[in-house]
């Protein structure tokens, strides 16, 4: 049972409260450097609607929950400046306090519990009241809810209703207290969109009919606009209004990992043709990779402008490379996907399986969090990858289906080790295997929240 549920807690986490800071109200601040904060009549109203929201059975597990009933939302300045000219204004009204003013951009609104979330503190390497949890693929697979919504509906036509796509992505979160949410839909959405004849085949995964092998096939990946995916734009509409400020962290395929799908015509063990194309025609595979980083710049930026508050992009294969390969046939790609997400302001998640010998490369590559494998302990990944990263991961998926008392004890290995990185999310080292029990990720998100609880500042 988690008595100390970090959801049910009270709004405030050790942060200094607006009227300290000087922050008039109606606005919250997610500077880098500085707390959100709350005017001491909306502190007020969030600590009632929080001490009296009522007690959620969760189905899974008949844990009990406290859930925030509500939030205030509020306009928000996200600033890409010195924290002395952070601006703060009620939403259409920028107050310029300084020169560097210009340099703070209205990104969208956001609520004053996404400003207080322990995921988004953690990604941005700030203090944080636990360690926030949330697991790779928890929404879909081992669910039965999951599989009851998509009967008789394909894959990636589920991913095309926003309806769906909204009850798919909430499913997890009504069982297991996690600290975000991942947008429901699949790597592949974005190449389906601008016209690739990929497929998702039951039991198999993506599969291509014309696979792309020549400089002709470029020509059948083009810009994805906006117009393309109406359903994830209005799913993410949907979700933020839902969530209730917990995070929504929106996601897209790395280039080596889209690169192999297309070129392989499916999933591939060492995906031979993929590197036989990145050796052999190094003019071809650039030419590739860079409409792939369009496509998915476009795909993050759309998510982000919905309302994503976080993004995490899956080069899940990438770990077939060699880091000299990975530094002079991917990282310029992925570089850039993480530059032109940089002004969005939302933190960037870069992850692969079996990049124990990328970390430090991946990191460069301009991503605030570097997730982890099981292969690496976290206190060695933190000496590969260089300061000023927070890190996710990275329990092993197995473990989940070991006894109770050997995922508590990894669990804490995980959560010990990850105390040495700046930030730590915890989460799996790669997504939930099918047959895991609902109950089991219920019990190992409290114990996650438990034991990683940190008192509050000025209480012994
Ligand atoms: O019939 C089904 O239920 C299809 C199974 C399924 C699901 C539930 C696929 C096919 N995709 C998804 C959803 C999905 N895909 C999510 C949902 C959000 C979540 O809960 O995390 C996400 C994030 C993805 C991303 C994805 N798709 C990745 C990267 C993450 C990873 O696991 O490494 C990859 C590699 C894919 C391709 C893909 N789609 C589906 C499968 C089975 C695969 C992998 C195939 C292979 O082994 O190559």
């Amino acid at each position: 049972m988690n008595k100390a549920s970090p959801h049910a807690e009270q709004p405030h986490s050790g942060h200094s409260p607006s009227w300290a800071s000087g922050q008039p109200a109606g606005s919250a601040c997610i500077c880098s450097n500085s707390r959100s904060s709350l005017h001491p009549v909306q502190y007020l109203v969030r600590w009632v609607i929080v001490a009296t929201s009522s007690v959620r059975r969760n189905p899974g597990t008949g844990v009990g929950r406290n859930r925030v009933a509500a939030d205030s939302g509020m306009a928000s300045q996200r600033f890409v400046g010195s924290a002395a000219a952070c601006l703060y204004a009620a939403p259409g009204r920028l107050r310029e306090t300084s020169p560097d003013a210009r340099r703070c951009e209205t990104i969208r609104d956001v609520t004053a519990r996404q400003a207080e979330s322990a995921f988004l503190q953690a990604c941005r390497r700030e203090p944080v009241p636990y360690t926030p949890v949330w697991y790779m693929r928890q929404a879909g697979r081992s669910l039965p809810e999951y599989r009851k919504v998509r009967q008789g509906v394909s894959m990636l036509d589920s991913c095309t209703r926003p309806e769906v796509i909204t009850e798919i992505t909430m499913q997890p979160l009504r069982r297991y207290d996690v600290d975000a949410a991942i947008l429901f839909s699949d790597i592949v959405v974005p190449l389906r969109a601008v016209g690739i004849d990929v497929d998702i085949e039951p039991g198999v995964g993506p599969v291509v009919d014309t696979p792309v092998r020549g400089p002709a096939d470029l020509g059948r990946l083009r810009a994805l606009e906006p117009g393309d995916v109406p359903y994830v734009t209005e799913a993410v509409q949907l979700l933020v209004a839902e969530l209730n400020g917990r995070p929504l962290i929106g996601f897209a395929g790395g280039p080596f990992t889209l690169a192999s799908y297309l070129v392989e015509g499916g999933p591939s063990k060492n995906h031979d043709r993929t590197k036989a194309l990145m050796y052999g025609d190094p003019e071809l595979w650039h030419a590739l990779l860079g409409r792939l980083a369009e496509i998915t710049i476009s795909f993050l930026h759309i998510q982000v402008t919905a309302g994503a508050s976080a993004v995490q992009l899956f080069d899940s294969w990438v770990g077939a490379v060699s880091p000299d390969d990975y530094r002079h046939a991917i990282l310029p790609h992925t570089s850039r996907i993480f530059a032109a997400l940089g002004s969005a302001g939302v933190p960037r998640i870069h992850f692969g399986v079996g990049t124990g010998e990328l970390l430090g490369l991946m990191g460069e590559a301009g991503a605030d969090v570097v997730g982890v494998d099981w292969r690496i302990p976290l206190d060695e990944a933190v000496r590969r990858v260089e300061p000023g990263k927070a890190l996710q991961g990275n329990l092993d998926p197995a473990v989940l289906l070991a006894p109770w008392e050997v995922i508590e004890q990894r669990a804490r290995e995980v959560l010990v080790r990850g105390r040495t990185a700046e930030g730590h999310v915890f989460n799996l080292g790669h997504g939930v295997l099918p047959e895991t029990d609902p109950g089991v990720l219920a019990r190992l998100t409290d114990l996650v929240h438990a034991e990683s609880i940190r008192p509050k500042p000025g209480r012994p």
